[in-house]
């Protein structure tokens, strides 16, 4: 930016506002900028210019004040960065416009307070397309599943919507929205059929496909400090629609048939503990507001409201609690699962007694204190005999060559892990069973993978004081859909060079396959060496961190700070992050000990037993054999195959392979403010929107990398009419007229026309002009104009 004159329009980086506008004043002794004011009062100090280069960026007259409101695609802003998205999201949000296109992708910035956006009228207008209108898409949760349907509907392309955020941003309550469009848009007709619609009951399906929604919340959500109802889990659902007998765009909309549900990585440690001022599983405190209630479904399973060690008691919400139950005992009748009822809350009645068992020590040994009544109520809530209960959890059985089985007792500390591993496993049992009934209820069959649109509601990047293998997981999956979007970002954008008719080499695009080389390689990559680890008998942390180090450090994106023992730092596309081995090796394991196992397989209940029928299946492992009888064929001692991070990956790679199928679609959910709240404090007229931790996001969500990617051959753009308002003053005496003309004409300055081109043609065609843009390339496409910034600064100056 090397000349500034007087009424230029600037942006100055500023630590609070982020970016502030100015304009470039002259009173006299030199040029200064001016701040514009922040409110009545402020009196902003004239800087004196120039300032260091990376503090000032161009400034667009159109985007202040309400300016900003005329741009649903900030593609449209001709020099679109940080400043301008920010500074456009922020003026969008005070006016309620919590939604803004940047090119394909949808931002959408979470209110924390109930709009008028999502009514039976909104929905209808977006599902009643105006066939043959080809109006610009308003920028709404609803237009981005329109999209998506119609790609069903036109063509029967499968479509996913990928939606991400950090906690709290509304992925959730996206989802949602999504959802419930496509299962009620279904069956809509176009509008220019021109029939009037009666409002329609909801078929069994859409009815038990947005049940499934409350139900999966109540098993897998949470209150966590950043967000009330956090979801502690991945997921990808899928809606199936029936192949319509014919396809067209004026054909109504296909009928949902069904859908598919995928959870990830659910959150089980928050069973035995929560840090403070967060609570555990929602469905805990429903049961316990429902006992204290005198729920019917609840009897003898001694829900005492006070006293379990594994929940936070000052954090229930007896009222809302109490609702929700309700909520959650219908959602679950809605699927077919009312009989089951009171034989999940039995095993959950058990997972917070468990909590309660204490252990008495004798040496190296350890006992169940008391043997009283919180083991003989486990076990009768199990129905497991109580002695073999407890003998599992303060004894390990193992082959030991040429000896046989024998047993040997546990100290203190390991029975306690035990009984927590018990806990762990229990719910995630329950959880994974609540996911099956789901599925099997409103499930599709084998012959699926056609005809869906998948919406993947999957958490945000993280990093928090100590990272440990969640946070990996989470931030590896954040990677791989980062190159996702990045390839997508960059097919569209070749896609709009072709349409205006220009040649464009790729250049300066965004890569991060060196990162996930480092996470996913083999076999030196950061979780295939885990893995290994883990396998390996008498494996540690320690050894796996120091491994790492050995290989890795200095290299890339990996580093390593010697103070900090047990750590090391990737720099992951949002930031560096450091994780801290201790506690890797035991959870990537997740491993709970065979005599556990096979006692629960020894239950009366058949519902218990066949939570853990798949237990060896899956884990692969089988340490020690069941003591008694002959046993001989179960006493083999296996190596651990399974891992958490394992199959996780494995998973993740089915993801990417089912989305890559399909057509994507993106949404960036945005958290205005870190505390969750509408307005600023006391004053209900001003939305919050906090600048700077808004800016992260954009920037962490790789939203600024695509902006950078689009806008990597020309970053400035304008619209033929946008060029010549702009620059008409450039023109010479002679063509003036015509252009005026031209410009009175356009009426719409985002449409081209037939004049507008011309007129920019000849404009582009004078000497001074001519003299201005040359150097670099430039290109003049059908409806727009791109050029350098260079350039764009160069033509600024002449006039
Ligand atoms: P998340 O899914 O992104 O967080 P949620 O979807 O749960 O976030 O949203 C958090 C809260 O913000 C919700 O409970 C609503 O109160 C509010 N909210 C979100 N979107 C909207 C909206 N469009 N209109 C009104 N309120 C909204 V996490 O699951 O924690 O990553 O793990
Ligand atoms: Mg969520």
């Amino acid at each position: 930016m090397a000349s500034f004159e007087v009424e230029d329009l600037l942006w100055v980086s500023c630590p609070h506002r982020v970016w502030r506008p100015g304009r470039v004043i002259d009173e006299g002794e030199g040029l200064l900028l001016q701040l514009e004011p922040e409110d009545e009062e402020e009196e902003p100090a004239p800087l004196p210019l120039p300032l260091p280069p990376k503090r000032l960026l161009r400034r667009n007259v159109v985007l202040l004040g309400e300016g900003a409101l005329r741009y649903d695609n900030l593609t449209e802003v001709p020099e679109l960065h940080e400043a301008a998205v920010l500074h456009a999201l922020d003026v969008r949000f005070a006016h309620q416009q919590i939604y803004t296109l940047t090119g394909p992708v949808l931002l959408a910035v979470n209110p924390f307070r109930s709009l008028p956006l999502y009514g039976q009228d909104a929905l209808r207008s977006f599902a009643a397309r105006q066939v043959g209108v080809a109006a610009a898409p308003k920028p709404h949760v609803f237009g981005i599943a329109a999209k998506a349907l119609e790609g069903i509907r036109e063509r029967y392309e499968s479509q996913t919507v990928l939606i991400s955020g950090e906690s709290g941003a509304g992925k959730t309550e996206t989802t949602k929205f999504v959802m419930q469009f496509l299962a009620l848009a279904s069956a809509e007709r176009p509008a220019a059929s021109g029939r009037k619609e009666s409002k329609r009951t909801m078929s069994r399906v859409e009815r038990q496909v947005l049940g499934s929604n409350p139900l999966l919340e109540a098993f897998g959500n949470a209150q966590t400090l950043r967000n009330d109802n956090s979801s502690r889990f991945g997921k990808y659902i899928e809606l199936h629609f029936a192949r319509p007998a014919q396809l067209g765009d004026d054909v109504p909309n296909p009928k949902l048939s069904g859908a598919r549900i995928r959870t990830y990585l659910l959150e089980k440690v928050r069973v035995i503990r929560q840090s403070e001022g967060e609570r555990s599983f929602h469905v805990f405190y429903q049961a316990l507001a429902a006992a204290a209630n005198g729920g019917d479904q609840l009897e003898g399973f001694q829900f005492p409201p006070d006293s379990f060690k594994y929940l936070r008691h000052d954090q229930a919400k007896a009222a809302e609690d109490l609702q929700q139950y309700e909520a959650t005992l219908s959602a679950m009748s809605a699927i077919g699962l009312s009989h089951e009822v009171p034989k999940i809350f039995r095993v959950l009645a058990a997972i917070l007694h468990m909590g309660n068992l204490s252990f008495n020590v004798s040496g190296e040994s350890c006992q169940v204190a008391g043997e009283g009544n919180t083991l003989a109520l486990i076990a009768e809530l199990l129905a497991v005999p109580s002695k073999d209960l407890a003998a599992a959890l303060t004894t390990r059985t193992r082959q030991v060559p040429g000896e046989g089985v024998i047993r040997s007792p546990q100290n203190l500390e390991k029975s306690a892990a035990c009984r927590d591993a018990l806990a762990r496993h229990l719910y995630h049992a329950i959880f994974k069973y609540i996911v099956e009934r789901s599925n099997s209820s409103i499930g599709v069959g084998k012959e699926s993978g056609e005809g869906f649109c998948g919406v993947l509601d999957i958490f945000g990047f993280e990093f928090f004081k100590e990272n440990s293998l969640e946070q990996l997981c989470i931030n590896y999956t954040n990677e791989l859909l980062q190159q996702f979007f990045n390839v997508f970002i960059f097919e569209h954008e070749t896609a709009l060079y072709k349409e205006e008719g220009i040649e464009w080499e790729a250049q300066d695009f965004p890569d991060n396959a060196d990162i996930l080389e480092l996470l996913h390689g083999k076999p030196n990559g950061v979780l295939p060496m885990l893995e290994e680890e883990c396998f390996h008998v008498g494996g540690t942390a320690e050894a796996w961190c120091n491994k790492l180090v050995r290989l890795h450090e200095g290299k890339g994106h990996f580093s390593h700070d010697r103070l900090k023992k047990g750590t090391f730092i990737i720099s992951h596309f949002a930031g560096p992050v450091t994780y801290l081995c201790t506690e890797f090796l035991e959870k990537n394991k997740d491993e709970l000990s065979a005599d556990l196992v096979q006692c629960l397989k020894d239950s009366d209940d058949a519902f218990v037993r066949e939570r853990f029928e798949e237990h060896d299946r899956v884990f692969g492992t089988s340490q020690s054999g069941k003591l008694g009888g002959d046993g001989r064929n179960q006493r083999v001692m296996k190596a651990q195959r399974y891992s958490v991070s394992g199959e996780f990956r494995q998973q993740l790679q089915e993801l990417l392979q089912q989305i890559e199928r399909t057509e994507p679609h993106f949404i960036r959910c945005i958290k205005p403010n870190p505390k969750n709240q509408a307005f600023v404090d006391g004053d209900s007229s001003k939305p919050f929107f906090h600048r700077p931790s808004v800016a992260e996001q954009l920037s962490y969500q790789g939203v600024l990398a695509a902006i950078k990617v689009a806008r990597a051959g020309f970053p400035v753009r304008f619209w033929h009419v946008e060029f010549l308002r702009e620059f008409r003053c450039l023109a010479p005496v002679e063509l003036r007229t015509a252009l005026e003309a031209a410009l009175k004409e356009s009426t719409d300055e985002l449409a081209p026309s037939e004049a507008a081109t011309k007129s920019v043609k000849a404009l582009l065609a004078c000497p001074e002009i001519q003299a201005a843009l040359s150097g670099k390339r430039w290109a003049l496409g059908h409806t727009r104009i791109f050029l350098k910034q260079e350039h764009s600064s160069a033509l600024r100056a002449l006039r």
